[in-house]
């Protein structure tokens, strides 16, 4: 639908800010690009030469409630959002005083104050998130607009489609803005897309969306403010393509290769600004020096800008790592949720998944920003049957089932989790997290250090992990120690009925990303959860058996069998010590090292493939810590270096097994020289 773009009675104050919103950013990147050259500003820098008209449009009509979802080209929504200039600058500069505190640079500016989420190097990134705003915001009946934009590259993503559907199938108040500026990097629209005409493609969602010229800036406000109107009474989402054009490189790497000289130059003379500019004189609405003015006003505040920017400070190389997680003393303590000194004497008998449905029960009953999402968690009751009955307990909004969209829901619940609820995200197994990996590591790990702490993503990602069901390669894998590699993350594994239980709970209260791996030949097991069971530390290993010959370590599905092989290797009067990681990241070294002084020798036990597993990292870190403690080299019982394979007999070959670990242990204290019968 091309919507109307009849210009509305302009009075002359508006005109002028039109008009000299769009000079500031223009002479602001202008100024920017300078500075590029002089190597003033480093990495990737996007201009958005020619595209201000749509920033400038759309961006003044919101309210300072609703949310902005920007990309990499976002100096002007960051600017018209009312970021100071001298800190976006600063920012570019790499400087403490810019809006992410020099850690995002010209691709990632943040500002809690200002409700703007960045900035989002990835294309397409940034769409799920603003899904998830939009969706906190609807839960708590708080009416702002997320307003998330992109370009037309971003419509061939699947989280373009995933976030679509959610925003559509949710009624979720969002306003996608399409920047169409006919190229994704040297790719033209027309050698990408099947179809191009990108605001019907939206309207396949059923959501409402129209074209306009983003050429020029009264259509394109005319246009978000009817689009922005109706989302605020009508509450679901709304598309709006701007098909406009960028006049400079895609960044300042780019030799534009792909496009000819006079087609740049016919764009040009189409161009916002002087169109604009144009209009006004021909209606007699620029007067005197009206235009020398802005001018000379926009040239004052990019002097100081830069005069700022050159003054600013570094920051000190000993906080590089500050604001990866969250400091401990920032933590919330909630104390009807701390860890029962004593256990209560009543428990009841049940099982893993018995346990973490019972967690999630708990913690939804006391805080109303909790809930629970994922593929088939509400009327199948989850795939491993956790969440069975609590969608007829809570509804469906807060056990919300959702679309196979594994990047759009698990990014939904990172926006939700940055407004302010604390979204409980379960992916059906750890192979499909895979498909979710832009959002967890790009977004949920990096947002807190990138924005210097200014947004903070609580949001528990839980997921079933490991081989041993017969569901071959593709649904067996044991990824924890790919996840436990990403700083910014959180990477639990509950072994036991009571952790599965408290780490529930305690994710829940943690201010960063948890990933909770949930090991599928747990779920059947059964065990006591006393009924005052609240919350678990989450920073401490347990020694889950005592031992003085050897140290074995493990984690999740293994812990059992490693259990197991201790108890066998008693019998040859082997004294093994069984240390249950517990936490894959951070890992707790001191309760390692502590048992590893004690008895001089660690085996380490992890369903992860040998290369670059875990155990390598525990390995290596044992080797760099208690080398000279050791009598005997380190040794890892891993998976074997295949996909798992589906016969059961091989299954359990390719997987450490109770008897693999008696093996190496008995290997071990013979070629230490320790008789293996005593
Ligand atoms: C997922 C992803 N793939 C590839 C890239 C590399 N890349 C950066 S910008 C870009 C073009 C994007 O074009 P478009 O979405 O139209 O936005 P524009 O740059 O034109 O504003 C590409 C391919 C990326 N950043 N993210």
């Amino acid at each position: 639908m091309k919507i109307s773009t009849d210009k509305p009675r302009l009075d002359h104050a508006h005109a002028h800010t039109l008009l000299s919103s769009m000079m500031r950013v223009r002479r602001f990147e202008d100024k920017c690009a300078e500075l590029y050259t002089k190597q003033k500003i480093r990495g990737f820098l996007h201009l958005y030469d020619g595209e201000e008209a749509v920033a400038a449009g759309i961006i003044p009509v919101l309210n300072p409630q609703d949310r902005v979802v920007a990309t990499y080209r976002e100096h002007a929504h960051a600017l018209l959002r009312g970021i100071p200039m001298q800190s976006v600058l600063a920012e570019m500069y790499g400087k403490t005083e810019g809006c992410a505190g020099g850690r995002g640079g010209s691709m990632h500016l943040f500002s809690a104050e200002h409700n703007f989420y960045g900035g989002n190097a990835i294309v397409g990134g940034g769409l799920p998130m603003a899904v998830g705003l939009a969706l906190a915001d609807k839960m708590r009946s708080e009416h702002h607009v997320t307003a998330c934009f992109f370009g037309e590259g971003a419509v061939a993503e699947g989280e373009f489609h995933e976030s679509m559907n959610l925003a559509a199938l949710w009624g979720l108040p969002v306003l996608f803005v399409c920047e169409n500026n006919g190229y994704a990097m040297g790719t033209a629209l027309e050698r990408s897309e099947a179809r191009t005409d990108i605001s019907a493609r939206a309207g396949c969602y059923g959501m409402p969306s129209a074209f306009v010229d983003g050429m020029d800036v009264v259509s394109v406000e005319v246009a978000a403010r009817d689009a922005i109107a109706r989302i605020r009474t009508d509450g679901g989402p709304r598309f709006l393509e701007c098909r406009t054009y960028r006049f400079r490189p895609h960044s300042m790497f780019d030799a534009q290769l792909y496009r000819q000289k006079d087609e740049v130059a016919a764009w040009r003379e189409k161009g916002p600004i002087v169109r604009f500019q144009r209009w006004l004189e021909e209606a007699g609405m620029l007067h005197g020096n009206e235009l020398q003015d802005i001018e000379a006003a926009i040239e004052q505040e990019i002097a100081q800008a830069v005069e700022f920017s050159e003054a600013g400070t570094l920051e000190p190389v000993d906080h590089l790592t500050r604001y990866v997680t969250a400091e401990p003393s920032e933590e919330p303590a909630d104390e009807s949720t701390q860890g029962a000194d004593d256990p209560s004497s009543d428990y009841q008998e049940i099982t893993y998944r018995e346990a973490v449905g019972t967690a999630i029960r708990d913690a939804m009953a006391r805080d109303d920003r909790v809930f629970l999402m994922g593929e088939d968690v509400g009327a199948y009751g989850g795939c491993y049957a956790v969440s069975k009955g609590l969608m007829e307990e809570f509804g469906t909004e807060r056990i919300r089932d959702t679309p196979l969209s594994e990047s759009g829901f698990t990014g939904a619940g990172i926006g939700a989790a940055i407004a302010g609820m604390r979204p409980i995200v379960e992916i059906m197994t750890v192979n499909f997290s895979l498909l979710a990996l832009d959002q967890i590591l790009n977004t949920a790990a990096t947002l807190r250090h990138m924005s210097n702490n200014q947004f903070s993503v609580p949001v528990v990602i839980r997921m079933a992990t490991g081989a041993g069901k017969q569901l071959a390669a593709q649904h067996s894998h044991s990824l924890e120690g790919w996840y436990a590699h990403v700083p910014g993350l959180r990477v639990l594994a509950p072994a036991t009925i009571e952790d599965a239980h408290g780490m529930l709970l305690s994710a829940l209260q943690a201010s960063d990303p948890v990933l909770i791996f949930e090991n599928v030949m747990l779920y059947n097991q059964t065990g006591k959860l006393p009924a005052n069971a609240k919350a678990v530390d989450l920073e401490r290993a347990a020694v889950r058996r005592a031992g003085t010959d050897v140290s074995l370590i493990t984690y999740g599905g293994s812990l059992h069998k490693v259990l197991e092989a201790a108890e066998e290797l008693a019998g040859e009067n082997i004294d093994a010590e069984v240390i249950d990681l517990r936490s894959l990241r951070p890992l707790d070294m001191n309760t390692i090292e502590t048992s590893v002084k004690k008895t001089h020798r660690a085996i380490l036990v992890d369903e992860g493939w040998k290369s670059g597993s875990l155990a390598a990292e525990i390995g290596m870190r044992l080797a760099e810590n208690c080398f000279f403690e050791l009598d005997a080299p380190l040794v890892r019982v891993c998976s074997e270096e295949v996909p798992i394979p589906y016969a059961k007999h091989l299954e359990e070959a390719a997987i450490p097994q109770k008897n693999d670990v008696v093996a190496a242990v008995l290997a071990m204290l013979n070629k230490a020289g320790v008789p293996a019968n005593g």
